[in-house]
């Protein structure tokens, strides 16, 4: 079987406090307990996808956009718990102008809570082609999943 690698750098955007340094420390570490140390500044991480290829990933949060950063694609954090992040998220899109984004809808464990949730976040995404994807990184919830629609959307 003929193994192939590639290496996609992933830049790690959203609202302030919206779990970016926690999201990477769970898809990397699959923890969040020593997060507070991580800068979240490159980690990388490979990654296997169901059929024999593997991913590295270079994760990097950036908290200042517009970027002219390398990447293959964004992950876009938002805190769920939080009205403001929704409403800061056509701003946000306006300044990544990228097709390759996926939306982590983060704090899911706190859903019973959440400000606003995956239909909300659809209505202001509108046509463009994103997928929104509930996740928490305090239990671990949908990490796989979220894992596997990020190769899906560098791979392709
Ligand atoms: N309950 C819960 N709390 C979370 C989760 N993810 C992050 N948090 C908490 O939310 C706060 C912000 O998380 P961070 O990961 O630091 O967010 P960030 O986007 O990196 O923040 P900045 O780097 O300051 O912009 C921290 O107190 C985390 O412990 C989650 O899935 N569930
Ligand atoms: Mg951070």
């Amino acid at each position: 079987m003929q193994a192939s690698l590639s290496i996609s750098k992933v830049l790690v955007v959203g609202p302030k406090g919206s779990g970016k340094t926690s999201l990477l420390c769970r898809m990397v570490f699959d923890s969040t307990s020593n997060c507070n140390s991580v800068p979240g500044q490159f980690l990388k991480y490979s990654y296997s996808t169901g059929n024999g290829e593997t991913i590295s990933f270079l994760f990097k949060e950036v908290n200042t956009l517009p970027t002219t950063e390398k990447k293959s694609a964004y992950i876009l954090t938002l805190n769920s718990n939080n009205r403001g992040d929704l409403e800061s998220l056509p701003n946000i899109l306006s300044m990544i102008s990228d097709k390759r984004v996926i939306i982590a809808l983060c704090m899911a464990d706190l859903h019973y809570s959440a400000a606003f949730w995956v239909d909300d976040v659809k209505k202001v995404v509108g046509k463009r082609d994103i997928r929104i994807v509930p996740v928490s990184a305090k239990t671990g919830e949908n990490i796989k999943q979220f894992m596997s629609y990020l190769s899906d959307l560098v791979l392709t």
